[in-house]
């Protein structure tokens, strides 16, 4: 047999009978036990090996389609992924959802149960690992050569534990069970350096020998990434850190030295141990950094490795290459290219440069100052010197563009430079803007504001280097997955299900907006899905708020709310109200108290609320512990209200509230992210705006804020803040409370009345059910734009310029 004509595999069979005679294969000879003795464990092991196999075929015949055509490849290059839990993906992505559930049932299991055992690897913090695993999904689904890299933490994101004392974390070691969705590759373990010194190669300017001081090795595994209704199936390939042989202290050992002897394998393999839980706050640890660099250094060889398979020379890479960079983290990628073509493979600098320059675009995903990743200059010279070298001769060359183009204006020179004086820092989004070939923002007000802010001396020079690609989310698991009832009755409604891979069909159901036994049945399922969610009583309005807590996210203007609902139920405990559930969700950094002190008051509000007999009946504040992709799968069908209420100009995009207004949840939000284009999209008759715009908000310090004005004009807002500073909350709330008073750095109290009054429009419009339910159902219409699958067809047309290498069938 010519295996290189074919795959060369027997063909897995798709009926229920082959599905089970190799599940019970598994069974027996794989996981080694019988079905008298199969526990659920057993049994969901077994199936997820089962489905699995299907989808490695299929990979099988991917990578076979790839080799031979050797095509355009996307090499995506991110900290973070957050996957979500596979088993459930991955019985719908390979068609075998029925028969599993028949043949596991054989086996005395239910498909439920063992989805209950399915663990997500929580290897990221928030909207920046759920965007690259969105995109992951839908490079496959759209049939584009991709492969996503990223590390395998040992321990992912902090469980989190929600008591009346606020957030406690515990460390998340999501693979103690094993992981039935991955492959190890350990034929493909890279060699990493760290720290040592560098020295000059005789004859050359350029060239450099480094000699690392310590040495790591970094391990792949993989987890498949299939497309949905599609033959591909990609792969995410993971590297851990592991010590060398020699990093084995064999004569400590020998004199009893035990813990001495593993010292330093023990710190090898810590680079890889822990997720950095800090989204948008820099530390400027070393480990970090180290992180970064092993992600690259692993990631570059196995790209190279990659292209020298099927290539010679490198006159094809930078045709055959394009890396995409996920925020800046691993941006030192663009010096260890330089370092590798210059040092160990002998090109000239510029011609590696002009390389290196094509092969890289770069995705910002912030606009907050303090997000703008910085490393020290000595630090970077002590782990990396070789890399420092390069970054100071790529600055020298690229600020001698800049003072051709504008000769004298050395202030210019100063604020564009990639090293930062006083203290002499690394400044990483700078190294990105330089050598990379596209930059995009994540939303078009985000993008406008990175030319017109934080980038406006590079976007001047270089203009058509900067693109807006708006984010998107994955219709697969956010709206099939998660909401399957009204999946069920948009399939129907459309008469196809063709929406799952073409989101903006639901524009198809903007008719059926006008059809009341349509609206019936809408409404009947979002009270089905609140009532699966026992947030609360399923007809109170259901408001969600779940996201990262940051103070530019401002749960603390939700509360503020809150606070003044209670105030006000209280004073007039007969009146007629709307009864709302207000459900809060998410994770702050550990070592960000200021986030900290807003869980803590949040969970004191609540249960302030509950043992008041006169307001519990119109009002319940609910935070469940622990926010992570399955839980937003349960939250987010039942909710009614999103709220989007961040300072405008602070947060970049935002996908949760792409995710909401998708399964029909009504948006109250500022001007600010994608907001603005799903205000856009939807219509300005079916979304809640307050507040102040992005350039208000950027005015308003310079104008004059103080705080303390809204304060004293504002009774509601003076008893809310006054009942927190009496420390009736507690002293987080007092803590809280004088925050927003001295200094307010978010314009809280400045929203504070026009998000009340909105709040006001909220409560007319759920008054009126039916028209409640039209604009829930014109909010799923009209947001087919924001399926993940566009945003790659942005990225594949604007940025990569790839083109898709579709899979033949098996058949
Ligand atoms: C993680 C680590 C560091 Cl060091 C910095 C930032 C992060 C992080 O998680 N950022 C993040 O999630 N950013 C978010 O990215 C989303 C996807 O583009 C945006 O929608 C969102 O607005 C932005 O805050």
């Amino acid at each position: 047999m010519d295996l290189r004509q074919g795959i060369g595999l027997r063909k897995l069979g798709k009926t229920a009978e082959e599905f089970q005679q190799d599940l019970l294969s598994n069974l027996y000879y794989r996981r080694g036990t019988t079905v008298e003795s199969a526990s659920a464990r057993d049994a969901y092991e077994t199936l997820s090996q089962t489905v699995r196999d299907r989808l490695a075929e299929r990979r099988a015949r991917t990578a076979a389609a790839h080799y031979a055509s050797n095509p355009r490849w996307v090499y995506y290059l991110s900290a973070e992924y957050l996957l979500g839990a596979q088993l459930e993906q991955n019985l719908l992505y390979s068609g075998t959802g029925e028969i599993a559930a028949e043949a596991v049932k054989a086996l005395g299991f239910s498909i439920e149960d063992l989805e209950d055992l399915d663990i997500e690897p929580g290897l990221g913090n928030g909207g920046l690992g759920r965007l690259a695993a969105c995109l992951v999904d839908s490079m496959a689904t759209r049939d584009i050569p991709a492969v996503g890299y990223g590390i395998r933490y040992d321990l992912g994101i902090f469980r989190q534990i929600i008591t009346e004392n606020g957030q406690t974390e515990l460390p998340d070691d999501w693979a103690f069970q094993g992981n039935p969705w991955e492959f190890p590759a350990p034929d493909d373990r890279q060699t990493v350096g760290f720290y040592g010194h560098t020295e000059p190669v005789p004859g050359s300017q350029t060239r450099k020998v480094w000699v690392p001081g310590e040495i790591v090795l970094g391990e792949p595994s993989h987890m498949l990434v299939p497309g949905y209704g599609t033959e591909t199936v990609n792969i995410v390939r993971l590297w851990s850190a592991k010590a060398s042989e020699a990093s084995f202290d064999l004569s400590r050992f020998s004199a009893g030295q035990y813990a001495e002897a593993v010292q330093e394998a023990v710190r090898a393999e810590n680079i890889s141990k822990v997720l950095y839980p800090d989204d948008s706050t820099e530390l400027g640890r070393e480990l970090r950094l180290k992180q970064q660099y092993f992600l690259v250094s692993c990631s570059l060889r196995d790209i190279i490795r990659r292209f020298r398979l099927r290539n010679e020379g490198w006159d094809g890479f930078a045709e055959k290459t394009v890396i995409q960079l996920n925020d800046t983290h691993p941006t030192i990628a663009i010096a260890e290219l330089m370092r590798l073509l210059v040092d160990e493979y002998e090109l000239e600098w510029d011609r590696a440069w002009e390389i290196t320059r094509k092969t890289f675009a770069y995705t910002c995903h912030t606009l907050l100052p303090e997000a703008l990743e910085t490393w020290p200059v000595h630090l970077f010279e002590r782990l990396l010197p070789r890399h420092l070298e390069i970054i100071y001769l790529i600055n020298m060359l690229f600020l001698r563009e800049v003072e051709a183009r504008f000769p004298g204006d050395d202030d210019r020179l100063r604020r564009m430079s990639i090293i930062g004086e006083e203290p002499r820092m690394v400044r990483m989004a700078h190294l990105a803007v330089v050598g990379t070939e596209a930059v995009n923002g994540v939303a078009e007000l985000h993008s406008k504001l990175l030319r017109e802010t934080v980038l406006d001396d590079f976007a001047e020079l270089w203009p058509a280097k900067f693109q807006n690609v708006t984010n998107g989310i994955s219709p697969r698991r956010f709206v099939r997955i998660a909401n399957p009832r009204l999946s069920d009755l948009i399939t129907e409604g459309l008469g196809t299900d063709t929406w799952i891979r073409d989101l903006e069909r639901l524009e198809g159901l903007e008719r059926l907006a006008d059809d009341a036994s349509f609206r019936e049945r809408w409404q009947a399922i979002k009270r089905a899905n609140k009532v699966d969610l026992a947030a609360g009583d399923p007809d109170s309005l259901t408001d969600v708020m779940i996201k990262r807590f940051h103070e530019y996210k401002r749960q603390q203007l939700k509360v503020l709310h809150v606070i003044t609902l209670y105030h006000r139920i209280r004073q007039d405990p007969g009146r007629d109200r709307v009864p709302r559930t207000v459900l809060f969700a998410g994770k702050a950094a550990p070592a960000y108290h200021a986030a900290k002190d807003i869980i803590r008051l949040i969970a004191t509000v609540a249960a302030t609320i509950e043992k008041d007999p006169v307001v519990s009946p119109y009002l319940k504040v609910v935070f469940p512990s622990n926010y992570n992709v399955t839980l937003a799968e349960k939250i987010i069908p039942a909710a009614d209200l999103s709220e989007q209420i961040s300072l405008a100009g602070k947060e970049a995009s935002g996908t949760g509230n792409m995710k909401l207004a998708l399964n029909g949840a009504i948006t109250i939000g500022t001007m600010d992210g994608a907001n603005i284009e799903i205000r856009a999209r939807v219509g300005e008759e079916n979304f809640f705006l307050f507040g102040l715009d992005a350039y208000e908000a950027a005015n308003a310090r310079i104008n004059g804020y103080f705080p303390h004005r809204y304060y004293e004009h504002d009774p509601e807002l003076r008893a809310a803040l006054d009942a927190l500073g009496s420390g009736a909350f507690g002293e987080s709330g007092q803590r809280v409370a004088s925050s927003l008073m001295s200094w307010d750095e978010y314009l809280t109290l400045a929203d504070f009345r026009s998000y009340l009054d909105c709040q006001e429009q909220v409560e007319q419009a759920w008054h009126d059910r039916e028209r409640w339910t039209r604009m829930s159902i014109l909010n799923t219409a009209h947001c087919g734009f924001f399926s993940s699958d566009r945003t790659i067809a942005d990225y594949a047309a604007r940025i990569w310029r790839v083109a898709p290498v579709p899979v033949p069938h098996d058949d």
